[in-house]
This record gives structure tokens, sequence and C-alpha cells, in this order.
């Protein structure tokens, strides 16, 4: 058992993440057998949840001849367009069933105000509103971090890099996460750059 100064933390474990979803994440089904080895290792596992209202900035379907992939400006901030995901209530936008939900402590929504998303777990993407995550992590006297799950050039880099500026200790599991991978080159860049911004890379053989 890790001790209880460390948390794991999943990152959009949803259907719709997963090969067969609305925003599939090339081999996002691999990553669910390593979070549930790893889950009853911590006594403390925090769930992110991306969680669109419909009418959300971010769907390429809520703008005029926009496809997904196209990058427009919404409210001032850069938006890739993505297909329509992750709905409020809808199945894509579950937890994968075969986790033990039992073992998850506390799951943060994100993505749920439609002017603006919200990659990282912690802060939206201006950085305005906080899901209460670092707070409550704190508050449980949490300090360190695990970090894993779809998508890693997404939801994970934004996730570990807001860890960081918040003060964690931020290990990022690198076979535990899966990419978009929109352009080549996106993952390695992404670990690059939480490497660079302190983030330690480990395998979740090391834990
Ligand atoms: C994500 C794009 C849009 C992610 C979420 O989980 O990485 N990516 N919404
Ligand atoms: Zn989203």
């Amino acid at each position: 058992m890790r001790p209880t100064n460390e948390a794991l933390i999943l990152v959009d474990l949803q259907y719709d993440f997963l090969p067969t979803g609305m925003l599939p994440v090339a081999e996002g089904d691999q990553v669910i057998p390593i979070a549930r080895q790893l889950m009853p290792d911590f006594q403390t596992v925090v769930a992110t949840q991306d969680w669109h209202p419909a009418d959300h900035g971010s769907f390429a379907a809520n703008h005029p001849w926009r496809k997904p992939g196209q990058v427009i400006e919404l409210h001032g901030l850069q938006q890739v367009l993505w297909p329509i995901h992750c709905v409020q209530g809808s199945f894509g936008a579950e937890l994968v069933d075969d986790l033990d939900q039992g073992k998850i402590t506390a799951i943060f929504q994100k993505g749920t105000d439609p002017t603006v998303d919200s990659y990282s777990g912690f802060f939206d993407n201006g950085h305005r509103n906080s899901t209460g995550m670092a707070e409550w992590l704190k508050e449980k006297g949490i300090d360190t971090i695990y970090v894993m799950g779809l998508a890693t050039d997404y939801c994970v880099k934004f996730t570990v890099l807001d860890g960081l500026g918040e003060g964690f200790k931020t290990y990022w599991i690198k076979d535990a996460c899966r990419g978009v991978e929109m352009n080549e080159g996106d993952i390695e860049r992404a670990f690059a750059e939480g490497v660079e911004a302190g983030a330690e890379l480990i395998s979740s053989d090391d834990i």
C-alpha cells in the first residue's frame, strides 16, 4: 500500500475515449488493465471526468461549417474543435465500468462551462475556474500525485502541468497513457513538456 500522502489520478477513463468511442484514442483501452492493477495500491484514487453540456463550444458541430480538427478562437482562447463527446448523462461520458468504482475516492468533472474547454483536471483552459481538485487533495494531506489516463497530449498533459503548478510532486506513468497524436510527435512532445516542467516519468512497473 502506498503512503497516505500519495494519490493516483485517473484522467478521463471514459467510453468516448476508447477506440470504439466518439473521440477515439488509439489503444486507449490498453490503459484500463494498468489502472485496475494500480488502484488497489493507493489509499486515494481520484478520477477526472470530461463532462460537457450538449452546447459545448469545443464541439465542431456547434459551429457552422466547422469540422473536427480545425482550430478556432473561442472567447479569446485557441480551441481545437472535437467531435461531440462526453455529453453529460450519455453512455460515452461514463467512466469505464470495469474499473472498481468503489476504489475511486472522488470524481472531479470538468468542461461543464460551454464557453471554455477544460483539459486539465484542475482548471479550465483559461485558468479562471478551479474544479476544486487541488484544494481537495491538499486538504487530505496529499503532496504527491501519480497521473495516468487519456489523452496524453491533451487532458493528461495539462493535468500534469497544473499539478506541478499547484506544487505537487508529480509522477507521470508513461505506459499508462495513450494520446490523440493529431500531429506526429505530439505524444513525445507532451512527455518532454512535462519533464521540462518538473514531472518525473515512470513506468507502472516502478510503482
Ligand atoms: C480530451 C479532447 C477533448 C482528453 C477531452 O480527455 O484528452 N481531449 N476533450
Ligand atoms: Zn472534452
